[in-house]
């Protein structure tokens, strides 16, 4: 096992590094990623992940998979195995960058993160950046628009995350690195994107949590929905989808820089069902990939 770094009490920590504010780890003779299947004590994290500079993540594994085909093809870099023992989360490494699934939702996500920050942190891996590529619907947006993200609400319009926590409810600010976003923009730019910017609502569920009138139970009417798109539009929102307040919460916690971008599969003004052809989808999918490979390739450039 490597040597148990100390997790400073406070917090505190300019070096760059993966932070982790929890004392209680140096209590631990080992530590166990359960979801990854891998822990402190049968893997070399700083040999493995030590340079980890950018963490890529969208929601499905063969999702995940393929963009980490694919930036091996356009990047040159070799391809890792899958570097999780479990089932639950797939991870591919090409070069400095990581490729990992997060499922659907907060909840999920925010095991994935726990998980992956640990890791990184052990790793002693510094000035990483995380970038969520994932799918969303659009708020008067053309469908396939990519959507970057220069803020996030959850669903009473606020700037921030809330969890359950020792019986109470606490709440955290939910920021994204204004840099990085634009940095992210102007790669979409580069390579004629169709890229929008704008706010990201984060809501719980698929269908009543995003004002849906398609899910098995709803008790609002059509005019309430579409006064609820209305101020979302108002608000500045470009698109909807169900983990960007976590996401930015928990990247902050962990002093990275934390991005969203999301292509749009449908312009929720016009409805709410995703009936896209299977061929549209995969163009769709790809959009936010081409982005983040054109700009992963220039900062790799950077590094040489
Ligand atoms: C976007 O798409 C998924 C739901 O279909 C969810 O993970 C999200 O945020
Ligand atoms: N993902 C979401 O969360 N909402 C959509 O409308 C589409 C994808």
């Amino acid at each position: 096992m490597t040597k148990q770094q100390e997790v400073p009490k406070d917090g505190s920590n300019d070096s760059g590094e993966v932070q982790v504010k929890n004392p209680h780890l140096n209590e631990q003779i080992d530590d166990v990623l359960y979801h990854f299947g891998l822990a402190r004590s049968d893997t070399n994290f700083p040999e493995l992940f030590g340079d980890v500079k950018y963490v890529c993540t969208g929601g499905s594994p063969t999702r995940i998979k393929m963009y980490a085909e694919l930036f091996s093809q356009d990047s040159g870099l070799p391809l890792s195995q899958n570097l999780s023992r479990s089932d639950r989360f797939v991870m591919f490494k090409t070069g400095a960058i990581l490729w990992v699934n997060h499922g659907m939702g907060v909840p999920s996500m925010s095991i994935m993160l726990n998980e992956c920050i640990k890791l990184l942190h052990y790793a002693h891996a510094r000035d990483v950046s995380f970038i969520r590529i994932g799918t969303s619907g659009g708020i008067d947006v053309l469908p396939g628009t990519v959507v970057v993200s220069n803020g996030t609400l959850n669903g009473l319009f606020e700037e921030a995350h809330t969890q359950y926590i020792n019986g109470k409810i606490v709440k955290r600010e939910a920021k994204l690195n204004p840099e990085l976003a634009k940095e992210l923009y102007n790669s979409g730019v580069s390579e004629n994107l169709p890229v929008a910017h704008g706010k990201t609502l984060c809501a719980d569920d698929f269908y009543e949590g995003q004002m849906r009138l398609d899910g098995a139970f709803c008790e609002y009417d059509v005019n309430e929905k579409a006064d609820f798109i209305a101020r979302l539009k108002d608000n500045g929102v470009r698109n909807i989808e169900m983990e960007a307040t976590g996401f930015a919460s928990f990247t902050t916690r962990a002093n990275v820089k934390g991005a969203i971008i999301c292509v749009a599969l449908l312009n929720r003004l016009n409805g709410d069902q995703v009936t896209l052809d299977k061929a549209t989808y995969i163009d769709y999918e790809l959009r936010p990939f081409k982005l983040v490979s054109s700009f992963l390739r220039g900062k790799i450039a950077q590094m040489i």
